[in-house]
């Protein structure tokens, strides 16, 4: 070797990452530290790939798990070694659970320096268990002459793995010896010829697709029920699917079709409130449910759903299961947007839903939105459930609202109305965790295109403040809708609210913490909202930069509110409309 040849670690690294930017790789996110050196440098060097820089690890891989949300695309990691690598594993289950690709490179000691006390190093081969699509601990590279191939097939494979059938995270390991850096720190790359490995699951069987024909030809109440992450391609065959057959469907707002240009004339958005009148169980009981995507935010219809005696029918793609505890009759794995569309092909002249049974669905829908909406409306001090009727009157098309967990997304589900205005709408629903959400709507807002706006709660916004300083360092434009109710209020919707000696405590959780602060100390802007006509001008001003609206509410209030809006849903769902169009 000549004093300027590269190290055998630059020459496997710089394989590894020219493959990865080959094969479709766009943005990497990576910590500081120094087992990932060769790593780190390989990636700088190479201008065909989008670096960010992130101080911390926990944030780092949210914000790639947001980038890669929004772009569908597979965004790479790299840390160094240690608990550094543990850092990433709530972003890991997340994209594990929600379907995310990631490519998650932790870089370690090599295996003479594993469970002998050597510095910084933990047992992290395959550390993140059954969370992955597909994990590999490297050999450390020495200088073969196959190394760069083969490091370069690594990177190729990953790509591969971590976009399906089903995506997912996908681990390597890389044990590096030392020295870690040497001549090939000096070297730019050029650009290497980019053929994107493409996503997508095969369609569905013949034979399952004649199966559910079968079931669907002679059902009198199918429901088509359409859960977070469809894939945006099966939006319109679900939609002309339920039309089809003269089925409601039943669209949670991170599922694509509640909003936007295709055929909602089948679309139902305030079923949550239908279903919480313990009069639904009868009327709203189907015969056959369709189901696409993940669990629905609602409650109330999983607990239908749950209940149901029905036939139900689940098109995901292959590897994708999430439908909670419901037992499934039959599976159409494969592409959801094949399937739809064969289903619908299928059935064409031969549906035979009761008309009766869309009717009611429908009226009750439109009556209980109604009411919600109303009882929303009303003056009085600031009721959480609004923030989401005035966003989407006020935002822009072409919007991505990020929902935090908690009162955030099931407001988001209740106050959202169907509407041809496209808003896209993510949130971590996978783990519902409420950590690591500022840094995925960050991740979002880098992915363009398009404004972001982030709704979320005190307690998650506390959890991720560092994730704040993203903003600053990327010059990232994100609108954070901070609804400050000082605590846990979905706590107080559990029966642990009745008992008021240790509610407060240790559910309620007041944090009492000053948030302006933690909003300067990265640069951001800061507002106190007060008044919904100050919410509407300050979405309306200037969007550059972290913004930070907040709306300081009353857990409470808020408890008493919903629950009025809820009431006078059911009843306007089943004591009148409901009720007159029950026996049609
Ligand atoms: C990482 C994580 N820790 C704890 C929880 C349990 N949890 C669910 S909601 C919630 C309270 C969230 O409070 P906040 O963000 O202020 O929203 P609010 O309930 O007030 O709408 C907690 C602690 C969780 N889901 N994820
Ligand atoms: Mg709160």
């Amino acid at each position: 070797m000549t004093a300027d040849a590269p190290l055998a670690v630059e020459v496997a690294s710089a394989a590894f990452v020219d493959s990865l930017v080959a094969h479709g790789v766009e943005h990497v996110c990576i910590t500081p530290g120094s087992r990932s050196t060769p790593l780190t440098i390989a990636f700088a060097m190479q201008p065909a790939v989008r670096p960010w820089l992130h101080l911390d690890e926990r944030a780092s891989a949210f914000f790639a798990l947001g980038l890669a949300k929004a772009t569908r695309r597979p965004v790479a990691l790299v840390c160094t070694s240690g608990t550094a690598a543990a850092n990433y594993y709530p972003a890991v289950t997340e994209a594990h659970l929600s379907g995310v690709p990631l490519i998650v490179c932790t870089t370690d000691r090599p295996p003479r320096l594993r469970d002998v006390g050597a510095e910084q190093t933990m047992p992290q081969a395959a550390m993140f268990g059954a969370t992955t699509r597909f994990a590999q601990d490297l050999p450390t590279p020495h200088g073969a002459s196959f190394e760069a191939a083969f490091f370069a097939t690594v990177a190729m494979r990953a790509v591969r793995e971590s976009l399906g059938p089903y995506p997912g995270p996908v681990h390597l390991n890389f044990p590096f010896e030392e020295p870690l850096i040497g001549a090939g720190a000096r070297q730019q790359r050029p650009a290497p010829s980019i053929h994107p490995i493409h996503a997508g699951t095969p369609g569905p069987l013949d034979a399952d697709i004649e199966a559910a024909l079968g079931v669907l030809k002679t059902a009198a109440a199918p429901l088509i029920v359409a859960g977070p992450e469809v894939p945006e391609s099966a939006i319109g065959p679900i939609a002309s699917l339920a039309a089809t057959l003269g089925a409601p469907l039943l669209a949670d707002p991170l599922s694509g079709l509640r909003l936007g240009v295709h055929d909602r004339s089948h679309v139902m958005a305030a079923y949550d409130a239908v279903l919480r009148d313990r009069r639904a169980s009868g009327p709203c009981a189907p015969d056959v449910v369709v189901r696409f995507g993940g669990r629905p935010t609602s409650k109330a219809l999983n607990g239908l759903l749950d209940d149901a005696r029905a036939v139900h029918i689940l098109c995901e793609p292959w590897g994708s299961w999430r439908v909670g505890s419901v037992a499934m009759d039959q599976v159409l794995p494969g592409d959801p947007a094949a399937s739809a569309a064969a289903l619908a092909d299928g059935l064409r002249g031969h549906a035979r839903t009761e008309a009766g049974w869309f009717r009611g669905w429908s009226t009750r829908d439109q009556a209980a939105g109604a009411a919600m909406r109303h009882a929303a409306m009303e003056p009085g001090p600031l009721f959480e459930g609004r923030v989401f009727i005035e966003l989407q009157e006020a935002l822009a098309p072409g919007t991505t609202v990020v929902a935090g967990n908690s009162m955030p997304v099931r407001d988001l589900d209740s106050f959202t109305v169907s509407d041809a205005k496209p808003l896209r709408f993510i949130s971590n629903r996978g783990a519902n965790g409420i950590d690591g959400v500022n840094s995925t709507a960050l991740g979002v807002a880098a992915a363009g295109p398009g404004p972001t706006v982030l709704v979320i709660g005190d307690l998650s916004f506390y959890h991720d403040l560092t994730g704040l300083w993203a903003a600053k360092r990327h010059q990232l434009d994100l609108t954070v809708i901070l609804i400050n109710n000082n605590g846990g209020g979905i706590f107080h919707y559990l029966p642990q609210a009745a008992h008021e000696d240790i509610f407060e405590t240790w559910f309620g959780t007041p944090g009492d913490i000053e948030f302006e602060h933690a909003v300067r100390l990265f640069g951001g802007h800061y507002e106190r909202i007060d008044g919904w006509e100050a919410f509407r001008s300050a979405l309306d001003g200037d969007r550059k930069g972290l913004r930070v609206l907040e709306l300081q509410t009353d857990r409470a209030v808020n408890t008493a509110w919903h629950r009025t809006a809820w009431q006078r849903a059911a009843s306007a769902a089943w004591d009148q409309a409901g009720v007159a169009h029950a026996t049609v």
